[in-house]
């Protein structure tokens, strides 16, 4: 078997989003495009020659393929060891863990999260370092340029390894481990959460449906919540991982996990509703005709983390993402912690976890997650909340208004514009980048502006400045406006606004988000000239 080097030329447009590179199946499938961006990450991460990589993804269309790929020119460059999962799968809690566990160099996950899969549907890829995380934006901007002045791959000749086959092979002098994608990220499950009083909720005739969406977290969830759980079989539904998640958008919210929704919210409801996203780092949690925002998802975690087995000790510190509520801050107050704001992407959190900073952290996209791994992590949130449950023996809406009567509420929402034309969206930005200067002081929505500005985060272990990082509009009672354009998108801009209230009175803990904020919303609009610029008169997604 020789190594080969094929001549190439740079594709445009290869820079990592948020999270990785996200495009259209038919874009990877150009002849170089994937190998491009995999030799890229090569010549970046010289630690990967004579290393350990880990492989996998969540299964969706053109994944086994990527992953025969990827192997070939892992082997041609020298890597000398790959963990990949049966079938190619490796949620992305999975991978990290996997990374964390067998201290590879790093790990290449493809998944395009909660995109739609399929032949027309999104395919990704990103690195992951070796502590088990998103590559930081120096190493993505790296690679970013590398793709940049690619003129070579290399490959080596081979038949296939057969993904679905658990054992040991090789490609040249690269030994090829096709591992059970569940097994290591099970036992750290169970290091973590009483499982023991989990069973003993199940036992005691809690009900549960959890719907993996027809994407990754299928295996997992069965193995995990109906296996090692005990909980009776068809507690998890969509469990079977398809490469085009059954034709469904496999992003856990309101909206598009209709099926679960609807029981949730009917007669003889579950107790306990969740929900993970195609390649298993999102959750939605919901108790009985009631939802809980992911904000407050992570509020209500913190707030409750020393009756979780792993947690007892207490936390060392939280983190969310700007535009994510500030109901953690109340929490992270109350409990005389460190609460940092980082900018949107889990990238941000690896410093603040590696150093010891943060125990949990959470952002409003559905992602909470702790330091036992490098990603946010979907059935982690959903086995914490058992854990919770399983001690507090409560229905999750009374748990909720308990914790608003102790913190206040935290009323939230976010409105995303799709596909929006990218030269619109950007001017709808400027148009309120020019404003900021001019906002403090002026009475917006029968409130004081307090803050405008564009934010800026500066990593408090590295001191690495991250700019332009979303438009905020912060108001003397707590409230704030945040205007964003989403990093995670594949056809022209999405444009999230993100709205927020604080509430501290329990008399006035029922409203509906959308009235609660209805003042705020309608001034956003305003201020950004919305209905004139997008043509839009109401979002795609409200969540
Ligand atoms: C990714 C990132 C998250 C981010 C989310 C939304 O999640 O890992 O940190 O919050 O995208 O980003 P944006 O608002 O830029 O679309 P995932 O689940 O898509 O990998």
């Amino acid at each position: 078997m020789t190594v080969r080097t094929i001549p190439t030329f740079p594709f445009e447009g290869q820079r990592p989003g948020t999270s990785g590179l996200r495009k259209r199946v038919t874009v990877f499938q150009q002849q170089g495009y994937l190998e491009n961006f995999v030799q890229a990450v090569f010549d970046c991460v010289p630690e990967l020659v004579g290393g350990t990589l880990v492989l996998g993804g969540d299964g969706r269309y053109y994944n086994k393929e990527a992953i025969e790929v990827i192997l070939r020119m892992a082997a041609a460059n020298g890597v000398q060891r790959c963990l990949v999962g049966r079938g190619g799968l490796l949620s992305t809690p999975a991978a990290s863990a996997v990374i964390r566990k067998h201290k590879a160099s790093g790990g290449l996950v493809l998944s395009a999260s909660h995109n739609p899969g399929g032949p027309e549907g999104d395919f990704g890829i990103k690195y992951n370092i070796g502590n088990g995380g998103p590559a930081p934006e120096k190493l993505t901007e790296a690679i970013y340029a590398r793709t940049q002045t690619l003129d070579r791959y290399r490959t080596q000749d081979t038949k296939d390894i057969p993904l679905d086959v658990i054992g040991h092979y090789a490609i040249g002098t690269m030994a090829v481990e096709v591992i059970d994608p569940v097994a290591d990220y099970a036992e750290l499950m169970e290091s973590l959460f009483d499982f023991d009083a989990i069973r003993a909720l199940f036992q005691s005739g809690f009900r549960m449906r959890y719907d993996a969406m027809n994407a990754v977290t299928g295996p997992y969830a069965r193995e995990i919540i109906e296996g090692r759980l005990g909980a009776p079989a068809g507690t998890v539904i969509n469990g079977e991982a398809l490469p085009d998640f059954g034709g469904g958008h496999p992003d856990p919210n309101l909206t598009y996990a209709e099926q679960l929704v609807a029981e949730m919210f009917g007669a003889n409801a579950p107790d306990f509703g969740a929900a993970s996203d195609g390649d298993g780092d999102r959750n939605m949690i919901l108790g009985r005709k009631f939802f809980v925002t992911p904000s407050d998802s992570l509020a209500v975690l913190a707030a409750n983390a020393t009756l979780v087995k792993a947690y007892k000790k207490g936390l060392a510190g939280i983190a969310r993402s700007m535009p994510t509520s500030c109901a953690a801050d109340k929490v992270a107050e109350k409990l005389g912690i460190e609460c940092f704001e980082t900018p949107t992407g889990w990238k941000f959190f690896g410093n603040l976890l590696d150093a010891g900073r943060i125990t949990f952290c959470g952002e409003e996209s559905f992602g909470t997650g702790s330091d036992h791994v490098r990603e946010k992590d979907g059935l982690w949130a959903v086995l914490c909340w058992l854990n919770v449950l399983a001690v507090r023996r409560e229905p999750v809406e009374q748990l909720l208004r308990e914790h608003w009567a102790r913190f206040g509420r935290n009323y939230y929402t976010r409105h995303d514009y799709e596909e929006v034309d990218a030269v619109d969206a950007k001017g709808l930005m400027q148009h309120v980048i020019d404003q900021l200067p001019t906002l403090p002081g002026k009475t917006i929505a029968g409130r004081t502006v307090k803050l405008a500005d564009d934010f800026s985060y500066t990593d408090p272990i590295d001191g690495s400045v991250s700019k332009n990082q979303g438009l905020r509009i912060v108001f003397d009672d707590g409230a704030r406006i945040i205007f964003r354009l989403s990093g995670t998108g594949t056809v022209g801009a999405t444009l999230r606004i993100y709205i927020e209230s604080y509430e501290p009175d329990p008399g006035k803990h029922d409203q509906d988000p959308q009235i609660a904020l209805a003042d705020l919303i309608k001034a956003a609009a305003q201020l950004s000239e919305l209905g004139e610029r997008t043509g839009r008169d109401r979002p795609t997604v409200i969540t």
